[in-house]
């Protein structure tokens, strides 16, 4: 059966690949996507070391000049997805989007410098990428840390990658929609309308990124004019981890000044992580940096968190809650609280099961010695292919495959359990 899994795996990455770059799925995402492509990576790398690599150089070649590194890149035209390129108008050589993904970078390329077998290879491919890396940590801490507090904030839902969640709920209620220009979506012509976001959420994702574009993403003048300002834990743990693997890589290759600095992000943003705990919900929350208050909304972000440092007793904590959590659904781990009164089991980041999420949560809880709640998760994983396919997501409480199909990240998280 295992082996089954990973060739049907294997099979649905080659299916995905466009020679430089993987798309999420062929229809619905037509594009390189930034997270997808670090997390496609550690898949390629069990069958293929070389490719594994090129996704993320590709995905690196198209770093902007200031460091950010874009959420999407349109190496070639398809107007089968919205927004597209002439609504983005980045201007830049290769379009790309104007916002940035969870920065996960820097852990896979840990992650596969670790597996791979040429190690002249390894170092070349690593050494080549680390000032990259540097230079878009840096940036975040520039960019979307102005006033220094150790934590970045996110400016637009879709940079969270979970773009609908019920944390932004309350913040995007402030996000007028006064002059927003008419548009077609075409999202909801490849996957089932009710598994996706609202038209009021997508008139909303569309103003910002008009406002943006006013401000020709010049990113000394976007945090701040953004009305949605929020600070994710999740999105921070994957930022923190990722400084945490660049700093060992760098000691590794002897580039130690990226190394001091990697750690002092680190030291800072984890110190920082404390003022996100919750003793009343018993995990990490959402800051509203906007209002200066925590955002009682009980998702998978604060859960999220176990992928960095965190203290130990705060992992046991999110461990119990998993726990607590995996009594309420058949498959770990929902993206919100089935309890909640907004928790919806089939629509995207607002109760579904996404591997991806499940795979970092895993390996956080296996290292803070969380074993036990790591298996079933990686378990509850492979019983969901087994039961319903590669799709994009799935129900917590039957496992129904929602979303589109054949799904990258999905198939190369299967590939990682499987190794
Ligand atoms: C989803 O987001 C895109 C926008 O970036 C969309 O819905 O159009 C999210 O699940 C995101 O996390 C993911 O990277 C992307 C591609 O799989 O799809």
């Amino acid at each position: 059966m295992a082996n089954a899994i990973f060739d049907h795996a294997a099979e649905i990455l080659r299916e995905n690949d466009r020679g430089t770059y993987t798309v999420p799925t062929h229809g619905l995402y037509p594009f390189q996507w930034n997270w997808d492509s670090c997390l496609t990576a550690i898949g390629q790398a069990h069958i293929n070391e070389d490719r594994a690599w090129t996704e993320i150089d590709t995905l690196f070649d198209h770093q902007w000049d200031d460091g950010m590194v874009p959420h999407i890149v349109f190496h070639q035209h398809d107007d089968g997805y919205f927004p597209g390129p002439d609504v983005w108008q980045t201007h830049r050589p290769t379009p790309t989007s104007g916002i940035t993904q969870p920065p996960v970078a820097g852990f896979a390329v840990r992650r596969i410098f670790d597996m791979t077998k040429d190690r002249d290879m390894a170092r070349a491919r690593a050494g080549a990428l680390l000032p990259k890396i540097a230079a878009w940590h840096d940036w975040f801490f520039r960019s979307r840390d102005p006033q220094g507090t150790g934590l970045v904030a996110i400016i637009h839902p879709w940079e969270s990658g979970r773009d609908n969640s019920v944390d932004w709920d309350a913040a995007f209620e402030r996000v007028p929609t006064t002059g927003v220009l008419p548009f077609v979506r075409r999202d909801t012509q490849h996957a089932n309308p009710d598994h996706r976001p609202t038209q009021a959420q997508y008139e909303r994702y569309i103003y910002l990124v008009q406002l943006f574009r006013g401000l020709n993403w010049d990113n000394t003048k976007l945090h701040d004019a953004s009305p949605f300002q929020v600070v994710d834990p999740g999105f921070n743990a994957i930022l923190l981890r990722s400084c945490a693997d660049l700093a060992d890589l760098a000691d590794t290759l002897d580039q130690p000044g990226i190394a001091a600095q990697a750690r002092a992000h680190l030291a800072r943003g984890l110190a920082a992580m404390e003022t996100l705990w919750s003793d009343a919900q018993g995990q990490y929350l959402c800051l509203d940096r906007t209002l200066g208050t925590l955002i009682q909304s009980p998702s998978i972000g604060g859960l999220l968190a176990t992928f960095a440092a965190i203290p130990q007793h705060r992992a046991a904590a999110i461990g119990t809650r998993l726990t607590i959590l995996g009594e309420k659904v058949t498959y770990l781990v929902p993206s919100h609280d089935p309890d909640a009164a907004e928790f919806d089991s089939l629509r995207y980041w607002r109760g579904p099961v996404w591997l991806i999420v499940n795979y970092m949560i895993a390996d956080g809880l296996q290292q803070a010695g969380q074993g036990d709640v790591a298996a079933r998760i990686v378990a509850d994983s492979i019983a969901l292919i087994e039961k319903s396919g590669f799709a994009e997501y799935y129900d917590p409480t039957d496992g129904t495959p929602c979303g589109g199909g054949r799904f990258t990240w999905t198939a190369a998280m299967v590939i990682e359990f499987l190794a």
